[in-house]
C-alpha cells in the first residue's frame, strides 16, 4: 500500500482505522481547541477534525499524537523499521548474485522516486488570492496559551532556497500572526531556513505549505545536513515523489497537493518582536526579535482543510514527531559512529535536553569520545546531558539506565562537565545558546581504567531458567511472569514522564 498522497487520503485512511473524530461543535480556536487537544492526547485518543471552529476552515489536529498513527503515516509495522529503509540504502554494497541485484534495483529505484517532481498545476493553486485579498484571518489560527502574544501557525513547512548555492530547505517553523499579511518567522539560531536568510542580499523569497501528507509533513520537521532537501527525504520514505507546482508570486515551488500555501518574503533587516509563545520546553519563550514575513498570495483548495499542532509541556503530540526522529537517524547516526548500539532522547526531555546512549565498549574512555561524537553531530551537538551506558543495557528503559547511573558511576571520575552550544529555546544556561554539558559515563570500567576489577552482574543461569520455564504450571502460580517483563516494561515506558 502507497503511503497517503495527500492531507485528504491520510484523513480518510485515519477515519477508516477508527483514528479520527469529527467534532461538529463550533469550538473556539483561541484557547479552547488546545484545552479539548490536550486532555484527548494525553489520554492516547484519536486525530480530531474540527470541522467548525469559529466562521472558519475546518482544523485537524493530532494527526501524529500516537505510534500507532505515526507507523500509519510511513506504512510502517514500526517506527525502526522506517529506519531501516535509510539504514538499508546507506550501507549499500556492490550486489553479488542475481537475487541482490534485483534487490539493489529496488533500493536505487527508491533513491530515484525520491527527487520531487515538477507538475504544471495542483490543487492547492485551486483559489488564488493576492495583494489585499490576501487575509490570514481566514484561517483558524490557534492561540495556543494564555501568555501567547497572538495566533501562531504551528504546522507550516516553510520552503527557501540558499541563495549560494539554490538548494531548496524546507523546516517546521512556527509564524506568529502579526495582521492580515504578516507574520513573524521563528527561524532559530541553529537552522538552516535561518542561514538561508543571512546569505541574502536584501531580501529572501519564502513560501509555507500548510496541510500535506503525513510523511512530508514529518519531513519538514527533520534534522537534515543542510544541503539536503526535505521534500527528497519525503520522496524517499513515501516510495513516491512529492508533487511541486510553481509558485504565483514567487520564484520558488511548492507542493501540488497542499491544502494552502502562503507566498511572500522576508527583508534581511526587517525584524519584530516574536513571543511570548508556550513552547515545547513546557515554558514561555519571552519576546525576542524574529525577521517579519510578508504574505504576497494565499493559495488554496476551495475548502481547504488546516493543520494544527499544540506543544507545552511534554508529553504533547510533537512527542512522536521527535520519535520518528530519534528512530529514522538512528542508521544514519550509526554510519559516523558505529559502536552506537542505540539511543533515547526522552520525551520530558525536550529532546534536546537528554540523550540516553548505549555503546559497544572496546577502550578505555570510549564513553567520553560517545559524548564528544553526539556535541557533535547535527542536531544532537545541542544535547545537554548525555548518558552513556554498555551495549546490554535498554535505554528505553529508564529505570534500567536509573540503575546503571546509580551502581556504575563514580561522579568524581565518571561525570564530564563540558560546554558547548545549547537549544535556542533553553532558559536554563547564563547565557542564550552557550553553556554547560554533562556527560555521565555509566559504563563498566576495569583495572585498564585504573579502578579496582569491577565485580560480576548477578544474572540466573539459562538452565533454572529453563527448568522454572517447563515446571511453571506445577507451581500453582498462575499466568507464566514473562521472563524478559523489563523489556516490556520499557516499551509502556517510552512516553512516560
Ligand atoms: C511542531 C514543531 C514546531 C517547531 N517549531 C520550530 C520553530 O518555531 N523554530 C525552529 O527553529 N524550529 C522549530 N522546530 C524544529 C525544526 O522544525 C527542526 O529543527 C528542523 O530540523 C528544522 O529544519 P532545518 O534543519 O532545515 O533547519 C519545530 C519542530 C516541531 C516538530
Ligand atoms: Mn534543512
Amino acid at each position: 500500500m502507497a503511503p497517503p498522497g495527500d492531507l485528504r487520503d491520510w484523513i480518510a485512511l485515519l477515519e477508516r482505522e477508527g483514528e479520527l473524530v469529527r467534532v461538529s461543535a463550533e469550538v473556539d480556536p483561541h484557547l479552547e481547541i488546545t484545552e479539548i487537544t490536550d486532555r484527548v492526547v494525553k489520554a492516547g485518543g484519536p486525530a480530531l477534525l474540527f470541522e467548525n471552529p469559529k466562521s472558519s476552515h475546518p482544523l485537524l489536529i493530532n494527526q501524529f499524537g500516537t505510534e500507532r498513527r505515526m507507523c500509519l503515516a510511513f506504512d510502517a509495522d514500526s517506527l525502526d523499521d522506517v529506519g531501516r529503509r535509510l539504514g538499508d540504502v546507506l550501507e549499500m554494497q556492490p550486489p553479488q548474485g542475481l537475487a541482490e541485484k534485483v534487490r539493489g534495483l529496488k533500493k536505487l529505484k527508491s533513491i530515484a522516486d525520491s527527487q520531487p517532481k515538477s507538475v504544471r498545476s495542483g490543487p492547492v493553486q485551486e483559489v488564488v488570492l493576492t495583494g489585499d485579498e490576501v487575509d490570514l484571518g481566514r484561517l483558524p489560527v490557534q492561540t495556543c496559551w494564555p501568555g501567547d502574544a497572538s495566533p501562531f501557525i504551528t504546522l507550516p513547512a516553510v520552503i527557501t532556497t540558499d541563495p549560494r548555492s539554490g538548494d531548496r530547505n524546507v523546516g517546521m517553523y512556527r509564524l506568529q500572526v502579526l495582521d492580515q499579511r504578516t507574520t513573524a518567522m521563528h527561524w532559530q539560531i541553529h537552522k538552516d531556513g535561518r542561514a538561508d536568510y543571512l546569505l541574502a542580499d536584501g531580501k529572501l523569497e519564502v513560501a509555507v505549505a500548510l496541510g500535506l501528507d503525513p510523511v512530508t509533513a514529518y519531513s519538514a520537521s527533520a534534522p537534515l545536513p543542510k544541503h539536503i532537501d526535505e521534500f527528497m527525504l519525503a520522496g524517499f520514505l513515501r516510495g513516491e515523489p512529492v508533487e511541486l507546482v510553481p509558485a504565483k508570486t514567487v520564484d520558488l515551488e511548492v507542493p501540488a497537493n497542499a491544502e494552502i500555501v502562503l507566498e511572500g518574503y522576508i527583508a534581511k533587516d526587517e525584524l519584530t518582536e516574536e513571543g511570548p509563545f508556550g513552547d515545547h520546553t513546557g515554558y514561555y519563550t519571552p519576546p525576542e526579535p524574529f525577521p517579519v514575513f510578508h504574505v504576497t498570495a494565499m493559495t488554496m483548495r476551495r475548502d481547504a482543510i488546516y493543520p494544527s499542532i499544540v506543544v507545552g509541556k511534554p508529553p504533547q503530540e510533537d512527542a512522536w514527531l521527535g520519535k520518528a526522529t530519534e528512530r529514522i537517524f538512528l542508521p544514519a547516526i550509526r554510519t559516523s559512529v558505529p559502536e552506537i548500539v542505540d539511543y533515547d532522547l526522552p520525551v520530558a526531555g525536550a529532546f534536546h535536553n537528554c540523550c540516553l546512549v548505549s555503546i559497544r565498549k572496546a577502550y578505555p574512555g570510549h564513553a567520553q569520545k560517545v559524548m564528544h561524537a553526539i556535541w557533535g553531530l547535527g542536531a544532537l551537538s545541542l544535547t545537554k546531558a548525555v548518558v552513556v551506558v554498555d551495549e546490554w543495557v535498554d535505554v528505553h528503559d529508564y529505570e534500567e539506565v536509573f540503575f546503571r547511573v546509580g551502581a556504575n558511576v563514580d561522579p568524581k571520575r565518571d561525570v564530564l562537565i563540558s560546554e558547548g552550544p545549547l537549544d535556542h529555546l533553553d532558559h536554563a544556561p547564563t547565557l542564550q545558546f552557550y553553556g554547560g554539558k554533562l556527560g555521565i559515563d555509566a559504563t563498566h570500567k576495569g583495572p585498564e581504567e585504573g579502578t579496582r576489577p569491577w565485580p560480576p552482574e548477578i544474572e540466573m543461569s539459562d538452565e533454572v531458567r529453563r527448568k522454572v520455564d517447563e515446571r511453571w504450571d506445577e507451581y500453582g502460580l498462575g499466568a507464566p511472569a514473562e521472563a524478559d517483563g523489563r523489556r516490556q516494561g520499557a516499551l509502556r515506558q517510552l512516553l512516560r514522564r
